[in-house]
């Protein structure tokens, strides 16, 4: 399948779901609440792992459930550290200031990336840069708004750029662009109309966020296994 498709012709839901950071509990409990369906297309916006004390299990809960919807994965900046620390000592030492230590801990203690299982590598590795629909626009960061997608794919602003609100315009699409990477302390979505970061700080004590793009209903959970629900029309 290519990075751009067709909208699915399902009666299914498109949900995006934010930095999941090794939250796993949060991870379960919002899929407990969002209920997958086998004509939903699930859409991961990457960073997956790091951070949080379970990057081990939330990977095994998302194998799980590309079995069970149709699920897209999209590569983030902590994805992209760990496939370098795997290639380079020094990248190594980086990524594990960064959150990678407790994606290892999760795994064994005293493990490399090296001994990380390769089902759960050749799973992260799927990660594309982007994901695009006849309406929408799934990126981890950030996104140039004056270049076509397949333009971008390689370029690290998809990856690595924080948004800053007033800089940002819209696609040159017109299409809605939905991304995480940048938290949203606050716990709510930062939504400019034209882009929404649903990047809730889950790993930090936020919110996980799973918005089901086409009506705006938002659903979060915590590690705690609260959840809520609101809308962002
Ligand atoms: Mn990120």
């Amino acid at each position: 399948m290519s990075e751009t498709e067709r909208e699915p012709r399902t009666l299914g839901r498109l949900i995006a779901i934010g930095d999941i950071h090794g939250c796993s509990v949060a991870l379960k409990t919002l899929l407990d609440a969002i209920n997958p369906q086998a004509d939903d297309t699930i859409v991961v916006l990457g960073d997956v792992i790091d951070r949080g004390p379970d990057s081990k299990g939330c990977v095994e809960s998302l194998i799980d459930l590309a079995g069970r919807c149709h699920l897209i994965l999209l590569r983030g900046n902590h994805e992209e550290m760990l496939f370098n620390a795997l290639e380079s000592r020094s990248e190594l030492h980086g990524w594990l200031k960064f959150g990678g230590q407790q994606t290892l801990d999760s795994y064994a203690q005293g493990s490399g990336p090296e001994d990380i299982p390769s089902d759960h590598l050749r799973f992260l590795r799927s990660g594309r840069p982007y994901f695009e629909t006849n309406q929408f626009i799934f990126v981890h960061a950030s996104y140039n708004h004056d270049m076509s997608m397949p333009d971008q794919a390689s370029d690290a602003i998809l990856r690595w750029e924080s948004v800053t609100p007033h800089r940002m315009r819209p696609h040159n699409s017109n299409k809605s662009v939905i991304a995480g990477h940048t938290p949203q302390r606050s716990g709510q979505p930062l939504d400019l109309g034209f882009m929404k970061v649903i990047d809730t700080d889950c790993s930090r004590g936020g919110w996980l966020s799973a918005l089901e793009v086409r009506s705006g209903k938002l659903v979060q959970a915590k590690q705690t296994q609260e959840t809520r629900c609101s809308s962002l029309k």
